[in-house]
């Protein structure tokens, strides 16, 4: 049953038993993983694609949450533009309150702490909320949801500006965050969230996105009928270059904001692109098939060859593509990544060693599967003595590719 209307989800594709995308296990977790069934459809009624099965969001969000947005410096600085802009043009009120859903180890809200400008974070992942903190953010160690905006609300008073990034996707229940935005946004404040784009998945065959954390994949069509039924309007869209293409959406309250000609533009090119009609899905699915086979084929011919294949970049997004087209040590024999809280530890369900990324030049295989294809520029300059020195790069998205 949908998430957002009630209406029946029409499945498209099962990836079948699959672990916790973010849990980078000791070898003596290995015996009591936790698996569940990842499979994707979309509403017959409302067009929100979505997951058929929910993964309790306590199990995926705690203190050992190792993910931290600031390991990319891409991120960084585009994070540090999304909070100026935010300085030129909504908080330039007197004593302006900005809050953050999902503010991870503060990447965002440092800029709003150093202008000065009044500001809550909300992050229910106590490792990484403790790092904003330590950083000199304001904090609540705690998840957005219906009740605490209320309490914000009473204690603060409305908040100009509500922001989310790579995060709204994640909350199955958004009824309840829409109500939270009822107390908490102020009556001409904006609702601003930026998340991986549906388009983009289909176009680009980034199969990856889907994992346990990201339970809806959004688009224009789907997030504005979702806005009008929780009382709130799309006044804005805008695409991003991030995370393999995302879309920033803008929502007021009904009446409260002009509407933006870009709405109705990127809803129409999304119908003409048919991004509501089943045969789109199929052959997405058809797609996701045939890259998974080419893959393994191709790592079992490097294997078969001599050739010694890593992983880099032990991302979320991984656990899909491993553990989905089956592979395991035997293809890729370890799995380099910058995060300290990674290493020692074996990747989720398909237990491949996670190793620092320092070890790639001392080792140097002969191939290393970008499994952060969405950091693929930052990473090949910073691994330019890799690719110098005869090791090449190889990628699924949105085609299997040698570089
Ligand atoms: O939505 C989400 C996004 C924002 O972050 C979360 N659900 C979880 C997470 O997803 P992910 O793990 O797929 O995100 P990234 O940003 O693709 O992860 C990159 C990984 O690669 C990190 O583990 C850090 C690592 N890395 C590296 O080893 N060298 C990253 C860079 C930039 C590098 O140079
Ligand atoms: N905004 C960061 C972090 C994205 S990872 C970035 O774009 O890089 C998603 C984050 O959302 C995690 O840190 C997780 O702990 C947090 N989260 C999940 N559910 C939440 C909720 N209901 N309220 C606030 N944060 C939530
Ligand atoms: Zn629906």
């Amino acid at each position: 049953m949908c998430r957002i209307c009630g209406g029946a989800v029409s499945e498209f594709f099962d990836f079948g038993r699959q672990p916790l995308s973010d849990t980078f296990l000791r070898a003596d977790e290995v015996s009591g993983e936790y698996f569940f069934r990842l499979a994707v459809g979309v509403c017959e009624d409302c067009s929100m694609v979505q997951l058929l099965d929910e993964v309790p969001r306590d199990r995926m969000f705690h203190a050992d949450y190792p993910y931290h947005s600031s390991g990319s410096a891409r991120m960084r600085n585009h994070f540090e533009q999304t909070a100026r802009d935010f300085l030129d043009t909504e908080l330039t009120g007197t004593d302006p309150f900005v809050v953050e859903i999902g503010c991870n180890d503060g990447v965002m809200l440092r800029t709003f702490r150093e202008a000065g400008i009044r500001h809550l974070g909300f992050e229910p992942s106590r490792g990484v909320a403790d790092l904003a903190r330590a950083d000199g953010i304001r904090v609540l160690t705690d998840y957005f949801e219906e009740s605490s905006a209320v309490r914000i609300r009473e204690s603060d008073g409305p908040a100009d500006v509500i922001f989310a990034a790579n995060t709204i996707c994640h909350i199955p229940y958004l009824g309840s965050i829409f109500r939270g935005m009822e107390a908490l946004l102020a009556p001409d404040g904006v609702f601003v969230f930026e998340d991986p784009y549906l388009g983009d998945i289909i176009r680009l065959n980034t199969f990856d996105q889907i994992y346990d954390e990201h339970f809806f994949l959004f688009s224009v069509n789907s997030v504005r009928t979702a806005a009008r039924r929780f009382g709130f309007e799309l006044v804005d869209v805008r695409r991003l270059p991030v995370h393999g293409g995302e879309v920033r959406y803008t929502i007021a309250r009904t009446g409260a904001r002009p509407v933006s000609p870009a709405v109705d533009a990127l809803a129409a090119e999304e119908r003409d692109r048919g991004l509501i009609d089943p045969a789109t899905f199929e052959r997405f699915g058809a797609d996701v098939k045939r890259i998974c086979g080419e893959l393994v084929e191709l790592l079992r011919r490097l294997r078969a060859e001599g050739k010694r294949v890593a992983g880099y970049g032990a991302t979320a997004k991984s656990a899909t593509v491993t553990n989905y087209c089956g592979i395991g040590p035997e293809l890729v024999d370890v799995v380099y990544d910058t995060t300290p809280a990674k290493h020692g530890r074996l990747m989720p369900g398909s237990h491949i060693p996670v190793r620092p990324a320092s070890e790639l030049a001392e080792t140097r295989p002969d191939f290393a599967v970008l499994f952060a294809w969405n950091h693929a520029e930052e990473i090949q300059v910073k691994e330019k003595a890799f690719h110098e020195s005869g090791g090449r790069w190889i990628t699924y998205v949105p085609d299997v590719r040698i570089t």
